[in-house]
C-alpha cells in the first residue's frame, strides 16, 4: 500500500505556503518576520537558561515555524467546508469566542492541532470567524448580503474534489498532497477585484466595516499572520526602527517572570486599492500583521482571576501607562511556577529527570517534594488558544478608530456548532488531559 503524507506534514507545508503567499501580498509582514527572528535570537543569546529549557522541553524547534492566522467567512456552508478542509491537516475547532459584546458582529473558533506531539511539530492555528448576518438591522441590506454570499464559491472545484477524495481514501500521496496545498491556498488569496459595485460596498461598509470585508470579495483572504516572539515589549519598541507602525497598546496580561496566556500587538491595517464591479476604483482596509508572545495556560480558576483583573484595568490609550497599571493590578497574581502549581492556577506537563527514571517514584509522592529532590520536572503548558477581549482589541484597531456600538445578541455557541456541522472542543479539557497524562507517564496519580 502506498504511504500517505501525514496530517502534520500537510499542515506544515500549508502554513509555509500561506506565509510565503502573505509575504508576497503584504511585504511588511516579511519585515515583521525579520524583526521577530532578530528579537528571538537576542533573547535566546542573553538567556541561556530559557534556551536550554525550551530545548529540553522540545519547544525550540516549533518557535521559528510558529504562527497563527485569521480568516472570516460569511455562511454556514463555507464554515462547514473549512472544517472538513482543516481536518485533513489535523486542525480541529477548539474554543468558542463571542465577539458581539465587543461590537464585532461575528463569533469564532480556532482550528488547531489538539495533541501534544502535533503541537510540538507545528502548532499552526487559524482564528476563524463567522459573520452574524442576523445582526444587520436593515432587512433589505441583510437579504442582499445573504444573496451575495450564497452565490459565491470560495473553494476551487479541484479543492472540493480532493477533500472528497481524502474522505473516501483516507489520505493523500505526495502528488495529491502538493496539489491539495496549492488548491487550498486559493481560498485565502487576496483579490483586488470585488464582487459588488461601489454602492453596495459602501452600504455594507456603512453597517460595519467588517461586513464589507466578508461579503464583498470572492474569497476569504487571510487577514493577518502572526509569528511568536519571546519578548513582545522589545518587539513593540523596535517596530518603528523597522519602519512599522504598531497599534497603540499591547493586548493581554502585563510582562511577568512567568509569562501568562497570550500578549499581542499588531501593525495597522494597510489601505489597499480595490476595483468594484462597475469599474470604479476604491480602497479597502483589512489586512495587517501581528506579533504574539505565548505564556502558560491557566486553569479555570486562574482564568477567572485573570479576567477579573483585566476588567479592572480597563484599556488605556498609552502603552506605557497601560502596562504600568496592568502590572500594578496583577501584582496580586502569583508570579512563580511553584505558586501557580500549588494554587492550581496554571497547567503543567510533568516529566521525570534522569535520576527520577533511575530511582523511580512512588505513585502518591508529593510532586513539589519530587521537584525539590531533582526527580521531577514541571514544564508550563503553552497557551494554545485566544483571548476574546484581546481579539476584540485586534479587530477594533484594524477596522479603524471610533467607538463601536455593542450588539445585544445572546451568545450562540449552539448556532455556531450547527453551522460548523460539528462540535467545538473545550480547550480546558485538552490542557487537563495533557497534564493528567503526563503524570501517568511518570507513574504518578493524576490528582
Ligand atoms: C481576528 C482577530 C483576532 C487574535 O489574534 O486574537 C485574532 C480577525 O481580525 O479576523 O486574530
Ligand atoms: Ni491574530
Amino acid at each position: 500500500m502506498e504511504k500517505f503524507v501525514s496530517a502534520d506534514a500537510l499542515r506544515e507545508r500549508f502554513s509555509q505556503a500561506m506565509s510565503t503567499m502573505y509575504q508576497q501580498e503584504v511585504p511588511q509582514y516579511g519585515t515583521l518576520l525579520q524583526l521577530v527572528s532578530d528579537v528571538n535570537q537576542q533573547v535566546l543569546a542573553q538567556d541561556r537558561a530559557l534556551a536550554d529549557r525550551l530545548s529540553a522541553a522540545d519547544e525550540l524547534a516549533r518557535l521559528s515555524v510558529e504562527r497563527h492566522g485569521a480568516i472570516r467567512v460569511g455562511s454556514a456552508q463555507e464554515l462547514n467546508t473549512l472544517r472538513q478542509l482543516f481536518a485533513i491537516m489535523g486542525m480541529y475547532p477548539v474554543g468558542y469566542y463571542d465577539l458581539a459584546p465587543a461590537g464585532v458582529p461575528v463569533h469564532s473558533t480556532a482550528f488547531r492541532p489538539r495533541e501534544g506531539d502535533a503541537l510540538r511539530r507545528n502548532p499552526f492555528r487559524l482564528f476563524t470567524s463567522l459573520l452574524r448576518l442576523e445582526l444587520i438591522e436593515d432587512r433589505v441590506l441583510r437579504e442582499r448580503a445573504a444573496a451575495i454570499l450564497a452565490a459565491r464559491r470560495i473553494f476551487t472545484p479541484r479543492c472540493l474534489a480532493l477533500i472528497a477524495c481524502h474522505q473516501r481514501v483516507g489520505g493523500f500521496d505526495e502528488q495529491s498532497a502538493d496539489e491539495f496545498v496549492r488548491e487550498a491556498l486559493e481560498t485565502f488569496r487576496w483579490h483586488r477585484q470585488t464582487t459588488v459595485d461601489r454602492a453596495t460596498y459602501e452600504a455594507l461598509h456603512q453597517q460595519h466595516r467588517l461586513i464589507a470585508d466578508v461579503v464583498c470579495f470572492p474569497g476569504c483572504h487571510i487577514n493577518h499572520l502572526t509569528p511568536r516572539t519571546l519578548d513582545i515589549d522589545r518587539a513593540q519598541a523596535l517596530m518603528p526602527e523597522y519602519g512599522i507602525t504598531p497599534k497603540a497598546i499591547i493586548e493581554g496580561p502585563p510582562r511577568r517572570q512567568v509569562p501568562l496566556l497570550l500578549r499581542q500587538t499588531s501593525f495597522k491595517a494597510l489601505e489597499e486599492p480595490v476595483i468594484f464591479q462597475d469599474g470604479a476604483a476604491g480602497r479597502h482596509t483589512a489586512r495587517f500583521g501581528e506579533i504574539e508572545q505565548r505564556g502558560v495556560a491557566l486553569t479555570p480558576a486562574g482564568r477567572e482571576r485573570y479576567d477579573r483583573l483585566l476588567a479592572q484595568a480597563g484599556s488605556g490609550g498609552d502603552n506605557q501607562q497601560h502596562q504600568q497599571r496592568l502590572a500594578h493590578i496583577f501584582s496580586d497574581f502569583p508570579d512563580n511556577e511553584r505558586d501557580l502549581r500549588q494554587q492550581r492556577l496554571a497547567w503543567f506537563e510533568y516529566r521525570l529527570t534522569e535520576k527520577g527514571r533511575r530511582q523511580g517514584v512512588p505513585a502518591d509522592a508529593d510532586r513539589e517534594t519530587l521537584i525539590e529532590q531533582g526527580l521531577l520536572i514541571a514544564d508550563p503548558q503553552i497557551y494554545e488558544d485566544f483571548l476574546p477581549v484581546s481579539a476584540a482589541g485586534i479587530f477594533q484597531s484594524n477596522l479603524g478608530d471610533g467607538a463601536q456600538e455593542q450588539f445585544a445578541a445572546g451568545s450562540s455557541r449552539a448556532d455556531f456548532e450547527a453551522a460548523l456541522g460539528g462540535e467545538i472542543t473545550d480547550e480546558m479539557t485538552l490542557y487537563a488531559a495533557r497534564q493528567a497524562e503526563s503524570l501517568r507517564r511518570c507513574g504518578l496519580h493524576p490528582e
